[in-house]
């Protein structure tokens, strides 16, 4: 499934290993082992760093990342620091970590990238259908276009973006000396894609140590499902990951996200009632400490006409550069796919007040909307790292312009 590039030393084979992650295939790739990593810059597009190659089992590969860094020894900074259950005895050097292995095991091996993509696609169906539907006559004409933009619209993509892609779209029919609505279709895609590519992003692990992701969003969008899941596709890859119960808001948010912690045998740092940027600020001074790979906060849902909730968050963030000078590295958007326009408003509120590094879109499986990443695309354009179809562990994905691009408009 994906893989995180990581840089540098730490773990993961730091040279570009020869086969690592599947990706940007249509094969069906394995759920999600990615155990060698690939290196490259971030920056382009997956594609051409990852080879889909047919990986086998999610085992861990090379032992890469030395003995887990015990949690309760370490000269935990802070009393706060709640060292949850990480896993068996540490061995003393670079001993083959005894691979958690129960960890692994993401489901049937066979049909995953297919399903979630099914999914992706029945989720879409109900504005790609209503797209698709254009093109089933037999001419090209004003009024193909005109329906066109009234679908486009229809599926959120907004003004700006729809007209974008309908003169896109025009110039390409014309070189193509296209005749068949068909093929206008096809050429759809292809505009789309092209105007959704730039939103393709990999994450990037290992730069730093830790590499500090602080998490943020409306309520209910789909933070902590999907850091849990992350979570634990991380932990797969043999990164060494810490939680962070910066949502302190209400006392059930800390326990879901202890119930993911503790599912992938991870540390999270918690504190009843407390505040969030002290949480946060803790659990990045322990994540140096114990020399964790990943450290991640998961903040309370707010609504960013909610001022000093906003207010609340420019701190964690401030406070996390305290703990940590060049953190955060990450501040993720999750955003729920169904809001459709309203994805974008939240995307352009955010990032004004925090300035986001990538955006994680959840939902995509149960929308009408999946348009708005169009109008993202063409008016905000923060970078895709995951899209969640579902609130199975395998999907969460990478964002492939294409595959979403062909999804859309089937
Ligand atoms: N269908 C579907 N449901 C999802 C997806 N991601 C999350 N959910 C569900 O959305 C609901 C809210 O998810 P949470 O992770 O608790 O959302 P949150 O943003 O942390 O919520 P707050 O902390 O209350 O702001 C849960 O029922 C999740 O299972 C997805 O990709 N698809
Ligand atoms: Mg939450």
């Amino acid at each position: 499934m994906f893989s995180f590039l990581k840089k540098k030393l730490g773990f993961g084979s730091s040279e570009p290993s020869p086969a690592p992650a599947p990706e940007a295939a249509p094969a069906p790739a394995p759920a999600f082992p990615t155990p060698p990593v690939a290196v490259e810059p971030a920056s382009a597009p997956a594609p051409q760093v990852l080879a889909p190659a047919p990986q086998t089992a999610p085992v861990a590969p090379p032992p890469v990342i030395a003995a887990r860094p015990e949690p309760s020894p370490a000269p935990s900074p802070t009393p706060v620091v709640a060292a949850p259950a990480p896993v068996a005895a540490p061995a003393p050097v670079a001993a083959p970590v005894p691979a958690p292995a129960p960890v692994v095991a993401p489901e049937p091996e066979t049909a995953p990238r297919k399903s979630w993509m099914d999914k992706l696609r029945q989720g879409l169906r109900k504005t790609g259908s209503s797209i698709a539907q254009v093109f089933t006559g037999t001419q090209i004409d004003d009024a193909l276009y005109e329906e066109l933009e009234a679908a486009l619209l229809m599926a959120d993509a907004g003004v700006k973006a729809t007209e974008f892609l309908l003169e896109d779209l025009k110039r390409r029919v014309k070189e193509a000396k296209a005749t068949e609505p068909a093929v206008v279709r096809q050429l759809l895609v292809d505009a789309l894609t092209e105007l959704l590519q730039p939103l393709e992003r990999q994450l990037v692990i290992g730069e730093q140590s830790p590499m500090v992701m602080m998490v943020v969003g409306v309520n209910g969008a789909g933070k902590t499902t999907s850091i849990g899941k992350l979570t634990r596709h991380l932990a797969d890859a043999e990164a060494n990951v810490l939680l962070a119960a910066a949502d302190t808001f209400r006392a059930a948010a800390r326990e879901q996200l202890a119930v993911w912690a503790d599912r992938n045998r991870v540390q999270i740092v918690s504190q009843e009632g407390g505040d969030p940027s002290a949480v946060t600020y803790d659990a990045v001074v322990a994540g140096k400490a114990r020399g964790c790979d990943v450290v991640i906060a998961d903040t309370a849902g707010r609504l960013p006409t909610q001022l000093h909730l906003m207010e609340e968050l420019k701190k964690i963030k401030r406070v996390i550069g305290k703990a940590q000078e060049t953190a955060p590295h990450e501040v993720l958007l999750v955003v729920d796919g169904n809001t459709g326009q309203n994805a974008l408003t939240q995307v352009k509120a955010f990032d004004d007040a925090l300035g986001l590094t990538g955006l994680i879109v959840t939902k995509l499986d149960g929308t009408a909307k999946g348009g708005v990443l169009a109008a993202i695309a063409r008016e905000r354009p923060v970078p895709v790292y995951f899209i969640g179809v579902g609130e199975k562990l395998e999907d969460l994905q990478t964002f492939d312009a294409r595959e979403f691009a062909q999804a859309l408009l089937e």
